[in-house]
């Protein structure tokens, strides 16, 4: 898998080079790329913004170096996923993660200021699988973070990157409920104890009692995951 980003900002980046990310990178697992949108202006002061039509606070990206930086890096057979980060974008979800994490080639352009002028999401119809997507309903100052969080919980679900593929099979089997509570040693803390049953050794007195700790921190936190 591939995927690249376009920002001003391509430092945000840097984080991909560590931890499991980082060595998945070593091992051609996943190719990354970061490119600097100010790469694709023409113009002395390597402009990207300036003010909307019609009025309005702030400053827009103008459409130019978006559309110079595109051109090269998009497939030209249109297998390219094109992700625009946006708080007005679908929510990202887990099983967005997964959709994604089988695709060849991904590029997220990340915007800035106010966001990006409309005709750079028309022109890149039928030139990409096109998407707007939520990291969450808050605005942040732009496309970066959030694109870092969703390749973070792309990349994870690739066959190689994660080290232990059994912590992926469960959770997969964790049908969409908040996780149960976790202990390591010791089996006193603090004068707090590590529940009796998990000390027992009966595997199936185990998965039922985590399943309950699941439902009940479900219905308590996010009831509105359950069925
Ligand atoms: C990409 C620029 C900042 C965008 C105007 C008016 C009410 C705000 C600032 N999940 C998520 N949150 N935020 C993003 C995101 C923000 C971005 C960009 C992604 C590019 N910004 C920005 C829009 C406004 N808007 C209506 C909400 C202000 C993704």
């Amino acid at each position: 898998m591939r995927i690249d980003a376009v920002t001003i900002f391509p430092q945000y980046f840097d984080a991909l080079d560590i931890s499991l990310l980082g060595k998945a990178q070593e091992n051609k697992v996943i190719e990354f790329k970061a490119i600097d949108l100010r790469d694709y202006t023409h113009d002395k002061h390597k402009t990207v913004d300036d003010s909307p039509y019609g009025g309005g606070a702030g400053m827009l990206m103008k459409p130019e170096p978006w559309g110079d930086a595109l051109d090269q890096l998009l497939n030209p057979d249109g297998s390219t996923v094109l992700i625009f980060p946006s708080p007005a974008g679908e929510l990202f979800k887990q099983s967005t993660a997964r959709e994604l994490a089988n695709k060849e080639h991904i590029v997220f352009a990340c915007g800035r200021y106010e966001g990006i002028d409309q005709r750079v999401f028309d022109w890149a119809q039928g030139k990409a699988e096109v998407r707007l997507v939520s990291l969450g309903d808050y605005v942040l100052n732009g496309g970066e973070v959030a694109a870092l969080a969703m390749i973070e919980a792309i990349a994870r679900l690739i066959p190689g990157v994660i080290g232990n593929s059994e912590s992926l099979i469960e959770e997969s089997h964790s049908d969409g409920l908040l996780e149960y509570p976790s202990y390591t040693k010791p089996a006193v803390w603090r004068d707090l104890e590590v529940p009796e049953v998990l000390r027992g050794g009966n595997h199936a007195e185990i998965a039922k009692w985590r399943h309950e700790q699941a439902v009940a921190r479900t219905k308590a936190i996010r009831p509105d995951l359950l069925p």
